[in-house]
């Protein structure tokens, strides 16, 4: 029953990805434009940072546009397709959920789960002029 369920949920998505990544390019909102100099202290900042995430997964698309709204660049990690990637998420964060962020600073790493929560820890983190 369970491998029916996966297989189930994997036709959809396989069915569905296309939709979806065609909205998020639809949808997409213009990207925050800082100067030179600002851009390179927040890509700096960013450099801690890492999403792992599937493609197709809408919470994950919904993360995405909000870095794209900030001006944000930070590395991906493809949490479905690459096994190394899955096994660094479960390992760290103690369970296989997307979209998950990375965040690392000297004290320690979080493991920031729920779309929301990455959203306004962006949002604190990086505020909008
Ligand atoms: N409430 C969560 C939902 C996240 C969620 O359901 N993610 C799905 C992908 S769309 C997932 O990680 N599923 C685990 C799996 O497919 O192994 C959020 O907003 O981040």
């Amino acid at each position: 029953m369970r491998s029916l369920l996966r297989f189930f949920f994997r036709t959809l998505r396989l069915v569905l990805g296309p939709l979806l990544l065609l909205g998020e390019w639809l949808a997409r909102p213009p990207r925050l434009v800082r100067t030179p100099a600002a851009q390179a202290r927040i890509d700096a900042e960013c450099a801690n940072l890492l999403l792992y995430q599937f493609s197709t997964c809408p919470f994950c698309i919904k993360v995405r546009q909000e870095l794209r709204r900030r001006g944000l660049t930070i590395e991906r990690r493809d949490a479905q397709h690459s096994p190394a990637d899955r096994a660094a998420l479960a390992a760290g964060g103690g369970r296989i959920k997307v979209p998950c962020l990375k965040i690392s600073t000297p004290e320690g790493t979080q493991w920031l789960y729920e779309s929301t929560h990455i959203i306004a820890w962006l949002a604190q983190r990086f505020p909008t002029p």
